[in-house]
């Protein structure tokens, strides 16, 4: 299941960040999935194959743009949840990154402009146990932003949750794909279990938080611990560790942390955003 990791180059630096979400980090919809009907295959429709998606401006260069190979077994309404999490994402991010050029994969070279997401549904472990894996593979030598990513799911959870949480589930591995707590410690946005980062931290504070950082999650492990807000204090939005039933907003706060990583965001980054108040 370790996903490729791409060689090392002059634009990029190979990496294993990749985050393993298990079943129970995830409220399933109660009788299964919103979309599945008792059968398999949910997600409504028969198995298709997909073209690469890329979300962003037309032209390559005018902006941020997101890349997503399909492999494995997908339905038009899980392909549906990944363009819509991508098309969220590059209204968000819009500045250009330099394009890089990785090896390793099929086919030899291949520029990438702004990053290159493999997205696969395909059989794990069967129901619950591992939901999936997803997460950088490779990012700038530059500037530590991804170049790569992978987000692979096992195809029964995906069936069994729903449509609603397979698509919190894909904002939020997505997100971790485009550097969401997996480059914090690479640029050093995380002091005793504090996030530093001056523009989320605006966030936290103009929401009634206090301090000189916001609290990140110190439970669950690798993979949870360190790169996420913290459950206790956040409860369920969307960039916790763990999805909870019901709504999981992504707020202004995980948001503005996307200025933090070094990305250009929209200046209307807070409107873009899902209404949410902790405590
Ligand atoms: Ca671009
Ligand atoms: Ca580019
Ligand atoms: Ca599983
Ligand atoms: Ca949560
Ligand atoms: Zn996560």
């Amino acid at each position: 299941m370790r996903p490729e990791i791409p060689l090392t180059t002059r634009d990029v630096v190979g990496v294993d960040l990749t985050h393993t979400r298990y079943a129970d980090e995830v409220a399933y919809a109660k009788g299964g999935g919103s979309g599945s009907g008792g059968g398999s295959g949910g997600g409504g429709g028969g198995t298709v194959s997909f073209a690469p998606y890329t979300s962003g401006p037309a032209t390559a260069s005018a902006g941020y743009n997101i890349t997503i190979e399909f492999k494995g077994s997908w339905t038009q309404a899980y392909y549906d949840i990944f363009v819509k999490s991508a098309d969220y994402l590059t209204s968000l991010i819009i500045g250009e990154l330099q394009d890089v050029t990785v090896y390793g994969g099929k086919g030899g070279p291949k520029t990438v402009d702004d990053i290159l997401i493999t997205a696969e549904l395909g059989a794990i472990d069967g129901l619950y146990g591992i939901l999936g894996q997803a997460g950088p593979t490779a990012v700038r030598t530059s500037n530590s932003l991804p170049a790569t990513a992978t987000m692979k799911f096992d195809i029964a959870d995906v069936d069994a949750m729903g449509l609603e949480a397979f698509a919190d589930v894909v904002l939020h591995e997505m997100a971790h794909s485009l550097g969401f707590g997996s480059i914090w410690d690479r640029l050093g946005l995380v002091t005793n279990g504090l996030y530093t980062g001056q523009n989320a931290l605006r966030e936290f504070l103009a929401m009634g938080g206090t301090g000189n950082g916001i609290p990140v999650e110190q439970d669950g492990g690798s993979g949870t611990a360190g790169s996420h807000w913290d459950e206790e204090t956040f409860n369920n939005e969307l960039m916790t560790g763990y999805i909870n039933d019901g709504s999981n907003p992504f707020s202004a706060m995980s948001a503005a942390s996307f200025a933090d990583l070094g990305y250009v965001i929209n200046p209307n980054y807070a409107s873009l955003a899902e209404p949410y108040m902790y405590a």
